[in-house]
């Protein structure tokens, strides 16, 4: 088989590129080695920054996410008992988050390619990648059908953190960047219908809280854990007991408890590879980097680095220009330090490390109180929340 650029994942990332290459006459094929059932139910993220919904509408992708999606002004940091709600679309200059679920994104995705005539291969196994030095990388995959050789004229690595494309670089050409933080997040998805109200990270003795209102029948929460904690140990009157404990407030607010529809434990840690490219072989999304879940950003910057690889793919096609393609790794990286600094910001102030003291304790507790009581540093917060605006124009 034969197309201009092969797609090794159908995550956010894999399904957003081919979608933006597609509507610039760009071909591309996807090689996913889950099935298509599995992906559409897959669940994690769900806050959407203004520019990541900009995006989906305009190119086409959006009309669900219009109608149904929750859009929020403003969070709530919860500590001490009190509740202080931060307005950040008053303190961004008019930009708002959205919650919208990862998974509906997916199906989204997936039906505009379909309808488009996208060339998606699900269950794939066996998937590698080769001659990515060269002008010619080939995708290879088994499907029922049998061996598959994809021959591409580029390669974009949209795998995920667990995938094929990054450890297929050869050692050496990637420098690493890590941090592993020391607990986990214990997170459930409730059928639950709550009242208006906004998302809500609680800083507590106990440690790390979480509530949103994933739409007006389901409610998602996290609670900080230890890294290597088992599930089974947490069945679910635990759970909500520990969340009545961490988001309780002075004025008696209570989690509205439901069926636990999904429960998994996520770990925590900050990851970035540079540079995000090898030869013919473009990373993108979880592939590259990978941020603590904190800050809500990790679907956020697999569509930011895509938004810039779909215009340097189309501009080389159009006119064999490569100054895009050269560009795509400095110019992504801008955004996804930016990015770890924030999500590495927020989870060093919202969660209890085992090694910390009071002096840290007292550390988060006035810089808390500081983003509460200053418009600047709540400004901080609100800007980086919402998405600071795209530095690169869409060539
Ligand atoms: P993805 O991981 O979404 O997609 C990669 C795709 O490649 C997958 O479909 C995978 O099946 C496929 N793949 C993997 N190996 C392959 C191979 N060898 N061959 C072919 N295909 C292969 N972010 C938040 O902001 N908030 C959250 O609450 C949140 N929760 C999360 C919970 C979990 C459990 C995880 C893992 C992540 C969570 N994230 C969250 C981060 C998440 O949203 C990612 O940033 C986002 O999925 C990144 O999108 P992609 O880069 O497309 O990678």
């Amino acid at each position: 088989m034969r197309t201009q650029v092969g797609i090794v994942g159908a995550g956010p990332a894999g399904l957003l590129l081919s979608h933006l290459l597609h509507l610039r006459g760009v071909e591309s094929v996807i090689v996913e080695n889950r099935s298509r059932d599995y992906i559409e139910q897959r669940v994690r993220a769900g806050v959407l920054e203004q520019g990541t919904v900009d995006l989906l509408v305009e190119s086409g992708a959006g009309e669900r996410l219009k109608r149904e999606a929750l859009v929020r002004d403003g969070i709530e940091l919860r500590f001490g008992g009190r509740r202080h709600v931060l307005n950040l679309k008053e303190l961004s200059g008019g930009r708002a988050y959205t919650i919208y679920a990862q998974q509906e994104i997916v199906k989204d995705l997936i039906g505009v390619r379909l309808a488009a005539g996208g060339q998606m291969h699900f269950e794939a196994t066996d998937v590698g990648v080769h001659g990515l030095d060269t002008t010619a990388p080939r995708i290879r995959f088994r499907t029922d059908g049998g061996q598959v050789e994809l021959q591409c004229d580029f390669i974009a690595g949209c795998d995920g953190f667990h995938g094929i494309s990054r450890p297929s670089i050869p050692a050496g050409a990637l420098t690493v960047f890590e941090r592993v933080y020391p607990f986990g997040w214990l997170g459930i998805l409730v059928d639950a219908a709550t009242p208006e109200q906004e998302t809500v990270y609680a800083w507590h003795e106990r440690g790390f809280g979480f509530f949103n209102r994933r739409s007006p029948t389901l409610t998602r929460h996290f609670l900080q854990v230890a890294p290597d904690e088992d599930i089974a140990n947490w069945p679910d009157e635990r759970i909500w007991r520990e969340l009545r404990v961490r988001l309780a407030t002075d004025d008696g607010w209570q989690p509205v408890e439901g069926p636990v529809l999904s429960r998994n434990i996520t770990e925590m840690r900050s990851f970035v590879v540079e540079p995000m490219r090898y030869g013919r072989l473009y990373l993108a999304g979880d592939a590259a980097h990978i941020v603590p879940p904190t800050g809500a950003k990790g679907l956020n910057l697999a569509v930011a680095d895509v938004r810039v690889l779909a215009p340097a793919l189309a501009g080389y096609y159009a006119s064999g220009r490569t100054d895009l393609l050269d560009a795509y790794s400095d110019t992504c990286l801008k955004r996804v330090w930016r990015v770890e600094h924030f999500s590495w910001w927020m989870t060093s102030m919202l969660h209890r490390f085992p090694d910390d003291d009071v002096f840290q304790r007292r550390l988060q507790r006035s810089q808390l109180d500081y983003i509460v009581s200053s418009r600047a540093a709540a400004t901080t917060l609100a800007e980086n929340y919402v998405g600071l605006p795209w530095t690169t124009a869409a060539a």
